[in-house]
């Protein structure tokens, strides 16, 4: 027999503490180099970091599956005669240099576009923003997050006057009276945090579920409404109603802390409750409900996620949820207020330092010459120098092969993930020249004229910071493939190629000093956070602004960040969604995720365990409207909108509304949800509708 378990177990290498790749959770993690040739890094727990307290969900228990050399990209490639073949990396990023500045030559500076990720680290979305401004010298660059969190993020600013997700750590959700959670579901998307909701219910808080769907989160719900999709704007201004009609609004929070409630007011009261009862389908006395157990409750939230926020009017919707958090005193206080659950692994971070058409890093806006100024001076260039704000993420999209001729990607796969997705990947293949930095050959990948492959979470060091607004250290634990490397040496090696010799550092610490220095003074101030602080601490929350300044917890306790402190009401009134159903297209469709997989499923598709537990898309509906058309569960279905048309086996299940019917959206080919999805933009945040659209559901039969 060989050695005890136990000296195994002392022979292995220590694990390396880390975070997650996926989600906003961040749950910390150890990773465990591989012991040698035919082994393979493991994930362990790391029970002492407080988020998860060592919980992870099978996709991060399954994290170290696509460091796998056989699963990713190992070398650059590069498109001829029509096939993308293995090339060296000098001769990929002269390629990839080439094509942007021919394209730069003819057409312009701005027919350049840069698409980001909020996967990617603040040094790598920092790094991008700068790339795009300084090097490329172009207004067009954008990102993924502007499908994620966008509507929540306006809403924010325009109220607090600042925008962090979380403005309190995920702990207070457990100690707080009572939780609105509006469109999320948790328990599929960050499975561990459910432990506060749980802790919440287990302290007396009491917990309402809106969700048009019975979902796992729902079902641990004391009361659960479900609202036709996109009616949540409705059934907020229903509530503050209510609040109003039984005088239950806190005159003296609204008096001391807020401005602009009586336009606010005079827009609820227009809401009466039967109306909003006909507009949402959600009965009067559960509406009634609702309002007691939140007015009843000493300290109370509301937490949206991608349900109300994913709406052409989402930016609305969440400022009606903020606006019975104000009216009833549940903001600015311990244990209360509104929160954003954002959704990717640096959904925060990555919307902070420059990916976005409008900003600046620090949270600073392009528009802003103070900010552009400041930011310059750290990039040693003249201000005037700085491009303007560009399109957003759809609209860039849409403008590809006309007015944007190349597109560098780092960090998304809008083949499967933007909406109207067909018309994306066509508008993809009208460039002129594409370049995709990846870890896999993802969909998107597939298209390019040259990919690079790069690094991966615990292969390289980085901060993120999680949805409570936590600077965290994502440690390197293990060696890349020979042949990889980092987004940061991608950027560097472009950069070069085009007379920017300098400014462009490779290792990560350096240029997380840089951002510090470039954040200092902004909303979102980094410039007391250093990787040690981080590693000594357990994070450090932004804002903070000094290496002796504890971090920021909680904002808001005494002023808002508004100019004068006090919160802005916003006086939002219902409407209808860009496309509601009609005679020819009859039914709601919706789509979301499931908890066994990650986005556009680049990643998590590679991994078998996942895809044992989760095989393709679905289509869930009903058992009456399944009845009408002609189908039993696991029979095909076709779906159709005026985007075009999709196929997945029916799941049949009575925890959705008869009138509606829910895809997830992680798969591409026939089952590919965003062939279906409206691209309708909210007019704030330029959020697109992924959350409703109009569809006709068929039994597809064989065909
Ligand atoms: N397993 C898994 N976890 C993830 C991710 C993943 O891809 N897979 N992605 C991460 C990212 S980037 C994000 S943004 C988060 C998203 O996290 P969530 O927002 O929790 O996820 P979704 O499934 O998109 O949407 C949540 C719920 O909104 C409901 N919904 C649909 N339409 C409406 C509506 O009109 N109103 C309301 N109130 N609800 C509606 C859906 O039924 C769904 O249950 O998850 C993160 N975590
Ligand atoms: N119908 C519908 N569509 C949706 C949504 C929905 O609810 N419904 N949700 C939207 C939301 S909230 C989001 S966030 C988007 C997300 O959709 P995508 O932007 O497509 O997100 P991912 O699938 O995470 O894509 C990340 C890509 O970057 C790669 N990658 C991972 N880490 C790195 C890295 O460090 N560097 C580089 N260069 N690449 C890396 C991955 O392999 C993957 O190919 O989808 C949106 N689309
Ligand atoms: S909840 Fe999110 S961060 Fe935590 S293990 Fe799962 S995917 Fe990773
Ligand atoms: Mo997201």
């Amino acid at each position: 027999m060989s050695a005890s378990p136990q000296a195994a177990v002392q022979d292995r290498p220590a694990a390396v503490d880390t975070h997650c790749p996926y989600c906003a959770l961040q749950c910390g993690m150890g990773v465990r180099p591989a012991t040698g040739p035919g082994t393979v890094p493991e994930v362990v727990e790391r029970p002492a970091f407080p988020v998860n307290q060592g919980a992870l969900c099978g996709k991060g228990r399954t994290a170290a599956a696509v460091l796998d050399p056989r699963l990713r990209l190992t070398r650059p490639l590069v498109r001829r005669d029509g096939e993308l073949v293995p090339a060296g990396w000098d001769e990929a990023l002269d390629r990839a240099a080439e094509g942007l500045a021919r394209v730069r030559d003819a057409h312009g500076a701005d027919a350049v576009g840069v698409f980001g990720g909020g996967g990617l680290t603040n040094e790598k979305a920092y790094a991008l923003g700068k790339f795009a401004r300084v090097a490329l010298a172009t207004s067009q660059i954008d990102y993924n997050g502007r499908f994620c969190m966008s509507s929540a993020a306006a809403a924010h600013q325009r109220a607090f006057g600042l925008d962090r997700g979380l403005p309190f750590p995920l702990e207070d959700v457990a100690r707080t009276g009572c939780v609105i959670l509006v469109g999320s579901n948790l328990a599929e998307t960050m499975p561990p945090a459910l432990r506060y909701l749980r802790e919440l219910r287990e302290n007396g808080g009491r917990l309402i579920v809106v969700d048009p769907r019975r979902t796992r989160t729902a079902e641990q719900a004391d009361l659960h409404l479900a609202p036709r999709p996109g009616t949540d704007l409705a059934l907020a201004l229903g509530m503050l109603h209510l609040v109003v009609a039984d005088g239950r609004v806190d005159d003296g929070f609204v008096a001391d802390r807020t401005s602009g409630w009586p336009e606010a007011r005079a827009a609820a009261m227009a809401h009466w409750p039967e109306l909003v009862e006909r507009i949402t389908g959600v009965p009067l006395p559960s509406i009634r409900e609702a309002v007691r157990l939140f007015c009843d409750a000493d300290s109370a939230m509301v937490l949206t996620a991608r349900g109300p926020e994913q709406q052409s009017k989402g930016t609305d919707t969440v400022g009606a949820w903020i606006n019975l958090c104000l009216a009833t005193g549940h903001a600015g206080r311990p244990l209360s207020g509104y929160g954003c659950l954002t959704g990717q692994g640096n959904g925060q971070g990555g919307r902070e330092h420059g990916q976005k058409a409008d900003q600046l890093p620090g949270y600073r806006r392009l528009a802003d010459p103070g900010a552009r100024a400041h930011v310059a001076g750290v990039w040693g260039v003249a201000p005037e120098t700085l491009p303007g704000p560009g399109r957003s993420a759809y609209e860039l999209l849409d403008a590809l092969g006309g007015e944007v001729r190349s597109l560098l990607v780092m960090g998304s796969n809008p083949v499967v993930s933007a909406p109207r997705a067909a018309h994306v990947a066509e508008r993809l293949a009208a460039l002129d020249f594409l370049v995709v930095a990846d870890v896999v050959l993802s969909e998107t990948a597939a298209l390019a004229d040259v990919v690079l492959p790069v690094t991966q979470w615990a292969e390289e060091t980085g901060t993120v910071t999680n949805l409570e607004g936590r600077v965290l250290l994502r440690r390197r634990a293990v060696d890349p493939p020979p042949e990889v490397r980092s987004d940061l040496a991608v950027l560097h090696g472009l950069a070069r190629r085009s007379g920017h010799e300098k400014g462009f550092p490779t290792d990560p610490e350096e240029v997380f000093e840089e951002l510090r220095r470039a954040s200092a003074g902004g909303p979102a101030d980094y410039s007391g956070i250093s990787y040690r602080r981080i590693a000594e601490e357990d994070g450090v929350f932004w804002p903070c602004p000094g290496e002796d300044h504890p971090g920021t917890r909680r904002l808001f306790l005494d002023r808002f960040a508004t100019e004068d402190g006090r919160a802005r009401f916003v006086p939002v009134t219902h409407r209808p969604a860009a496309e509601e159903p009609d005679a020819e297209y009859p039914v709601y469709l919706t789509t979301g995720r499931v908890v066994a997989h990650y986005q556009s499923g680049a990643q998590t598709r590679r991994v078998a365990e996942l895809n044992a537990a989760a095989p393709g898309p679905f289509v869930e509906l009903h058992p009456r409207l399944a009845e009408r058309i002609g189908v039993a569960d696991g029979e095909r279905v076709a779906v159709t909108s005026r985007r075009g048309r999709a196929v997945a086996p029916a799941r049949v299940s009575r925890d959705i509304r008869p009138d509606t019917v829910f895809m997830p959206f992680h798969w591409p080919g026939e089952g590919r949800a965003n062939t279906l999805t409206n691209p309708a933009l909210d007019p704030t945040s330029r959020m697109p509708e992924f959350k409703l659209c109009a569809v006709r559901v068929e039994a597809a039969g064989r065909d």
